[in-house]
């Protein structure tokens, strides 16, 4: 068995294969296209761009696709970068500069003032049926520089108070149990029988 998901993001194919292959459910990605797909992210919410990325992959595939629309809302910054997560810095740039423009703008700002979550929309195209979505989200402090090594993205600069870890000092496998994806994936999960 196998299951499309509509990323490119080698950070999430490691976690969505770790949860799939469980399951006995081999992952594949835009990776394993032959020719590539451009899916151009302009909505304005999560759900918009990840029911995109779902549909316009599915509708070219012609199977069943997940999409993953994810980000960092940070409260001092009005929610930033949000939807806008994977380019703050600017195309081309990569994940230490969007850390960095950050780190940057939360300069000063007192620890009780540097709330923030990561957010997972996943989207899901059945061929024939409208896109589901589902929103996983995880709670955690902007700390005031990079640590850690695993994992990708945001997570050297996102604190969790309840481990004393940044999200990239802990272990693949404890990530995976408590992430914005594994809480969106959760819901998936509980949803999937009655969608198909
Ligand atoms: P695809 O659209 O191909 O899936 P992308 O990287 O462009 O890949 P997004 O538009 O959803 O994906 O951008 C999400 C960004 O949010 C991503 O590039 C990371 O910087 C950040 N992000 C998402 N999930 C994360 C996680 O688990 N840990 C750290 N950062 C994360």
């Amino acid at each position: 068995d196998q299951l499309f998901i509509a990323t490119s993001n080698s950070g999430k194919v490691r976690e969505f294969a770790a949860f799939f292959d469980s399951k006995g459910i081999k992952v594949k990605s835009l990776h394993d296209l032959e020719s590539s797909i451009d899916v151009v992210e302009d909505g304005d919410t999560f759900e918009e761009n990840a029911m995109k990325k779902a549909e316009e992959i599915g509708q070219a595939i012609g199977q069943v696709v997940i999409a993953d629309d994810s980000g960092l809302e940070v409260d001092a910054l009005n929610g930033r970068p949000g939807i806008y997560s994977a380019r703050y810095a600017g195309t081309g740039k990569d994940d230490q500069a969007n850390m960095t423009k950050i780190l940057e703008e939360l300069e000063g700002v007192p620890d009780c003032k540097r709330s923030a979550r990561f957010v997972c929309v996943l989207a899901v195209y059945i061929p024939g049926k409208e896109t589901k979505t589902v929103r996983g989200t995880c709670e955690g402090v902007i700390g005031k520089e990079p640590v850690g090594m695993n994992g990708f993205g945001y997570d050297p600069i996102f604190y969790l108070p309840e481990w004393n870890k940044t999200m990239a000092q802990l272990e693949r496998e404890e990530k995976n149990k408590i992430s914005h994806r594994a809480n969106a994936l959760k819901l998936l999960e509980e949803n999937w029988d009655s969608w198909l």
